[in-house]
């Protein structure tokens, strides 16, 4: 029989739920969960809980205290991240003053914030006011839901999770890189939601040429929550009469081209309402990969979510960029010669224990997927 967890564990693991729910919404923020608990005749009870809401404020500690108002005096703050401790133009209160506003008495903290602002400071001012500071429970797990923010902060680029969905016989396109349609119905929600998780979808010039996609979240109550478009196009080859261009004035639609793109192309994508952004060509000619993603941080974002393809999957997670690596599998077999999903240097990455580790992994509708996180 599986031990029961403690109630700190347990009431980190409601914390971590509380912030998935905001992850895709928060951005630049990270999106933080966070319990009040207090004592009561049979046990813990929870006074408040809440989550980093969109746009990144009010943040997830404040959410819970305005819910547990005078109940949180004496009770214990489960956060899944170190409280700010910061001030800052756009900010309120700092969430540490809170913290000892309300009167608690201990904090149950995943783990400390790496932004250099935070970094430790938001435990020790709790510390030296008296306060109980625990940290380190669920560590891993605050580590995985953070990483968006982690990564921003610490290496100035967002998170990857690259997606791709493939027959039984392994083939993502057919013969000649024609469209399969692959996924059963309900992994479409199940895709709908991923990328609603996050707050950009990327993708490349050849896929929109390809299938002119729309790219939002098409889901009832989930429209709202469509997250940034990004189109890789070197050239500035993106059509204006793309659905995507289309609805730029809706759901944001940034193209990343390489400096020597034609200036009236990107004239006529930012008059349509995208905005165009330029950066270098790596050794191969292509866009360079790492300072795409850099300018992607640079304004705020932390989470991509990437549906490009065999090969920018390959070349994102050569270059040690696909921090998160879901692969679909449907039953049925193409059965002939198509494009392979899985390039040969992605595989032998995921293959190997000290890069990749497996995650999560299970069925939606007829297909499986399995989900890989780069190893840190
Ligand atoms: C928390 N709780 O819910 C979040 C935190 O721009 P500001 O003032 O909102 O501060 C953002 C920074 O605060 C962000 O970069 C991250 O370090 C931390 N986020 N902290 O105590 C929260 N979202
Ligand atoms: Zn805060």
């Amino acid at each position: 029989m599986a031990e029961a967890e403690s109630d700190d564990v347990a009431f980190m693991r409601r914390a971590l739920a509380l912030g998935a729910r905001g992850l895709g919404q928060t951005w630049p923020n990270p999106s933080v969960g966070a319990v009040v608990v207090r004592p009561g005749p049979d046990g813990p009870v929870v006074v408040g809980e809440g989550h980093t809401q969109p746009g990144g404020r009010p943040h997830g500690e404040a959410m819970a205290f305005e819910q547990a108002g005078a109940l949180a005096a004496g009770g214990t703050l489960y956060v899944t991240l170190e409280p700010c401790s910061h001030r800052t133009v756009r900010g309120g209160t700092p969430c540490v003053e809170r913290t000892m506003r309300a009167g608690v008495a201990r904090v149950v903290s995943a783990i400390a914030d790496p932004n250099p602002m935070i970094a430790g400071l938001g435990h020790a001012i709790l510390r030296t006011a008296g306060i109980e500071v625990v940290t380190g429970v669920l560590a891993a797990e605050a580590l995985r839901s953070h990483r968006g923010h982690i990564l921003r902060v610490t290496q100035g680029r967002p998170m990857v999770t690259f997606k791709v969905a493939r027959t039984a016989d392994g083939y993502a396109g057919g013969p000649g890189g024609t469209r399969l349609a692959i996924s059963s119905p309900e992994a479409g929600d199940w895709v709908h939601r991923l990328r609603a998780s996050h707050d950009a979808i990327m993708l490349g010039i050849g896929t929109v040429l390809a299938d002119d996609p729309l790219l939002t979240v098409r889901l009832p109550g989930l429209e709202i929550r469509s997250p940034v478009r990004v189109v890789l196009d070197s050239r500035l080859r993106l059509p204006l009469a793309s659905k995507l261009v289309r609805g730029a004035q809706d759901v944001p639609v940034w193209v990343i081209a390489a400096e020597d793109a034609p200036v009236a192309a990107e004239i006529a994508l930012v008059a349509a309402g995208c905005e165009v952004m330029r950066v270098g060509r790596g050794p191969d000619g292509q866009l360079d990969l790492r300072a795409a993603l850099e300018l992607l941080a640079l304004r705020g974002i932390t989470r991509v979510f990437s549906e490009g393809g065999p090969t920018i999957g390959e070349q994102l997670a050569l270059a040690g960029l696909a921090d998160e690596v879901i692969v679909t599998t449907s039953p049925q077999a193409l059965g002939a010669q198509g494009v392979v999903a899985v390039r040969p240097g992605l595989a032998a990455l995921l293959a190997d224990p000290d890069i990749y580790a497996p995650a999560e992994s299970g069925l939606v509708g007829r297909d499986s997927f399995q989900q890989f996180t780069r190893i840190v």
